[in-house]
């Protein structure tokens, strides 16, 4: 299962090829999800970001070249701004990362994570919209009524939900949240920091021309007690990012990195259920474009940078 091997030429030219085992795949797998897997490194972890996309909750069998690497190279840009307002598990995007997995992968610290989701909405929007057109309410909060579809709310609202093993996590309101994680002094302050990074993250990214909609995190616990976030952060991922070009109050917005796979697939006949299907190249193409225009807004350098930053980069890249 997580074996995998690459063919590589052998200088013998009667041999076409051998199999070698890369170095990843020697790596305790600890947690493998849709599109990321959590390898073990003893007192350490690798997170690592593959390049395969989900559209309604399934995953194509076409990758998107880059888009691990664009999400790590976000998500390490966004535990750099923000360590101010909370201690990451980030240790390094180099030392201990193996050649092959350069650019897609962090070490990072383990965790005792909490057994919730921190979710943080600036905008009604999502499975959000829905509760609030049902009750009026979202995860227990009581909002402004006559909110239109995608409208940015008075405040940013904290909503979390519980870690589903399969399936969609359930919202749960702030009482059960703490009740789940046994501590409520400790899970005020979970809110009060998931609040302060999405305001932090939203603000920077709306300077750049993105709305950054929603986003999830998830907090832990280190060897000392202290609060820190893990996993990604601020990612497309874990986020809804979309263009400040179009947005429009009332209806549902264009994702800022999946639309154009989501448009393709809704006029291909394909009933969005499990198997995806396979996506077409000009789609990827334009796909892979989006992601890497979503690192250079928001990070303000070119993606290559990231790559040479990070050992990515190839000969055939070399400038
Ligand atoms: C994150 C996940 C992924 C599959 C566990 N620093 C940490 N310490 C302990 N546990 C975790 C972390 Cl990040 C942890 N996940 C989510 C990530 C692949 C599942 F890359 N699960």
């Amino acid at each position: 299962m997580r074996s995998w091997t690459v063919s590589t030429r052998s200088p013998e030219p009667l041999v076409a090829s051998r199999k070698v085992t890369v170095a990843l795949a020697d790596l305790p797998l600890l947690a493998s999800g849709k599109v990321r897997e959590l390898y073990d490194l003893s007192d350490r972890l690798l997170m690592v970001a593959s390049d395969r996309i989900s559209t309604y909750d399934a995953v194509h069998p076409t990758p998107i070249p880059d888009k691990g690497k664009v999400l790590t190279g976000l998500s390490d840009f966004w535990f750099e701004q923000t360590k101010g307002i909370v201690a990451n598990h980030l240790i390094s995007a180099t030392d201990g990362v193996p050649q092959e997995a350069r650019g897609r992968a962090l070490v990072v610290r383990k965790l005792k994570m909490l057994p919730v989701e921190c979710v943080v909405r600036g905008y009604i929007t999502g499975s959000g919209w829905k509760d609030y057109r049902a009750t009026g309410a979202v995860s227990g909060i009581e909002l402004p009524k006559g909110l239109r579809e995608s409208e940015q709310l008075p405040e940013p609202i904290f909503t979390p939900s519980t870690k589903a093993e399969v399936g969609h996590d359930e919202a749960i309101d702030f009482e059960r949240a703490a009740e789940l994680v046994g501590d409520r002094g400790l899970m005020e302050r979970v809110r009060d920091i998931s609040i302060d990074l999405y305001s932090f993250a939203a603000a920077h990214a709306r300077e750049r021309g993105v709305i950054l909609a929603d986003t999830k995190f998830e907090l832990g616990l280190d060897e000392d007690g202290e609060l820190v976030v893990g996993d990604e952060v601020l990612t497309p991922d874990s986020s809804r990012y979309w263009p400040v070009e179009g947005y429009e109050v009332g209806k549902g917005q264009p994702s800022f990195d999946k639309q154009y796979v989501r448009d393709w697939a809704s006029s291909s006949g394909w009933d969005k259920k499990p198997p995806a299907p396979e996506i077409p190249g000009d789609v990827v193409a334009g796909t892979r474009a989006r992601y890497v225009e979503a690192y250079e807004l928001i990070v303000g350098e070119p993606f290559d940078a990231w790559l040479q930053r990070t050992g990515a980069a190839t000969d055939s890249q070399a400038s």
